[in-house]
C-alpha cells in the first residue's frame, strides 16, 4: 500500500495544552508520527496540490486566519501559543473584529488546540498528505494511506479544535467528488466523533458520514455525535452517529461498524475515506475504549470486504509507544 507523509507535518509541536483545569504536554505530539513512521518503514512525500482542494472545503477568512495567527499573536505582545478564552455562544456571524482573541474565539471552539507559528505548514502538507493518498486511489490503487498529522476531523470549513486545523478526510472525500465520483464515503472509527467532517458534509447528499466513537453525553466533542444526528435537507439520512459506551471492545465496536458499512453500500458509495483514529486503544492515556492492536487488523478486513477503493487518513491516537504497531496492525489487515 502506497503511503504518504511530509517531514514539514512535524513541525507543529504546542507547549502544552488546557486539561482538566491545569496544563498537560499536548497529547498529538510529533513523536505520534514518527511512532507510526517507525513501523511502516517508508513513506512517500506528497506532490504538493496547493491551496484550492483546501479551499474546496475551507472558508478562505478561516484559512488566511490560520495563516497568520502567530504572527498577530507575536504582534500583540504575547509570548507563547495562541490560545483563546472568549467564544460567541449564541452563534457565529461575520463581524468586523480586530483583536486577535476575538478572532480565535471566532474560529475555534476549543482552548485545547494551540497555534503555533508552523500549524499552518504542518496542517498544509497533512492536507497534501491526504491529497496524495486520494490521488493515487483515484488513479488505481486500491487503498492507500495518509499519515496525517496534525488530524482533521474535528475542524469544520471555518473552524478549529480537537487537535485539527484542516479537515484532511473531508478534503479528500471534495477532491474525489471533484474527480467525478458521484458518491463517497466517510467511515470514522477515531473515539471522538467527527464533527467538523459531520458539519461540512451535513446539507450534501452525495458525501454520506458514518462515525462510531464515544458517546458524546460522556465524552468530547460533547455537543455533536448524538444518535439523532442525521444531517438535513438534502443530506438527511446521509449523516450516521453510532455512540458506544466508554469500555467498549472488539465484539460491540465491530458491530457497529459493519452496521456503518451496509448504509455506506446502501448508499452506493464509489470511493471510501477512513478516518482512523488509533484512541481507541486500551492503553489510550485520553480515551476509554478497550481495543487491542491485533484488533485493528481485524476491523480493516471488515472494510476491506466492503471492496470499495479506500483512502486511509491518520486522525487521533495518543499512545505513542503503541501507535505504530496499531497502525502497522490496521494496513496490515486491509
Ligand atoms: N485536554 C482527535 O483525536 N480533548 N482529537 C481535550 C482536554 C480533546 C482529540 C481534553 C480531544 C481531541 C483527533
Ligand atoms: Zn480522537
Amino acid at each position: 500500500m502506497r503511503k504518504f507523509f511530509d517531514s514539514r507535518q512535524l513541525h507543529h509541536a504546542p507547549e502544552r495544552e488546557l486539561h482538566n483545569g491545569g496544563f498537560t504536554d499536548y497529547a498529538e505530539k510529533p513523536s505520534r508520527a514518527q511512532s507510526i513512521l517507525a513501523a511502516i518503514a517508508s513513506a512517500e512525500a506528497p506532490a504538493d496540490r496547493g491551496e484550492d482542494p483546501i479551499l474546496a472545503v475551507h472558508d478562505a477568512g478561516y484559512v488566511a486566519f490560520l495563516k497568520t495567527a502567530a504572527a498577530r499573536w507575536a504582534e500583540a505582545g504575547r509570548p507563547g501559543d495562541v490560545v483563546g478564552y472568549v467564544w460567541p455562544v449564541v452563534g457565529r456571524r461575520p463581524l468586523r473584529l480586530e483583536r486577535i482573541d476575538a478572532l480565535i474565539g471566532q474560529y475555534g471552539f476549543d482552548a485545547a488546540t494551540p497555534i503555533t507559528p508552523q500549524t499552518w505548514e504542518s496542517a498544509y502538507w497533512s492536507a497534501q498528505s491526504a491529497l496524495a493518498a486520494t490521488h493515487a486511489v483515484l488513479a488505481g490503487e486500491r487503498a492507500a494511506f495518509a499519515l496525517c498529522r496534525p488530524p482533521g476531523h474535528h475542524a469544520g470549513a471555518d473552524y478549529f479544535g480537537g487537535y485539527c486545523h484542516l479537515n484532511s478526510a473531508a478534503i479528500a472525500a471534495q477532491a474525489a467528488r471533484d474527480a467525478g465520483r458521484r458518491r463517497v464515503a466517510i467511515l470514522d472509527i477515531d473515539y471522538h466523533h467527527g464533527n467538523g467532517t459531520q458539519d461540512i458534509f451535513w446539507t450534501r447528499g452525495d458525501v454520506f458520514y458514518a462515525s462510531l466513537h464515544a458517546d458524546p453525553a460522556t465524552d468530547y466533542p460533547f455537543y455533536w455525535g448524538h444518535e439523532d444526528e442525521r444531517g438535513e435537507g438534502e443530506g438527511l439520512g446521509a449523516t450516521l452517529n453510532l455512540p458506544l459506551p466508554q469500555g467498549t471492545t472488539l465484539g460491540a465496536f465491530r458491530t457497529a461498524q459493519a452496521r456503518a458499512l451496509r448504509a455506506i453500500s446502501d448508499f452506493g458509495a464509489e470511493l471510501l475515506v477512513v478516518s482512523f483514529g488509533a484512541d481507541t486503544y486500551a492503553g489510550d492515556p485520553i480515551s476509554a475504549f478497550r481495543l487491542e492492536t491485533p484488533d485493528y487488523a481485524i476491523l480493516a478486513a471488515d472494510i476491506a470486504a466492503a471492496g470499495l477503493p479506500t483512502v486511509i487518513v491518520m486522525e487521533g491516537g495518543y499512545a505513542v509507544d503503541a501507535l505504530g504497531a496499531n497502525v502497522a496492525s490496521l494496513l496490515g489487515g486491509f
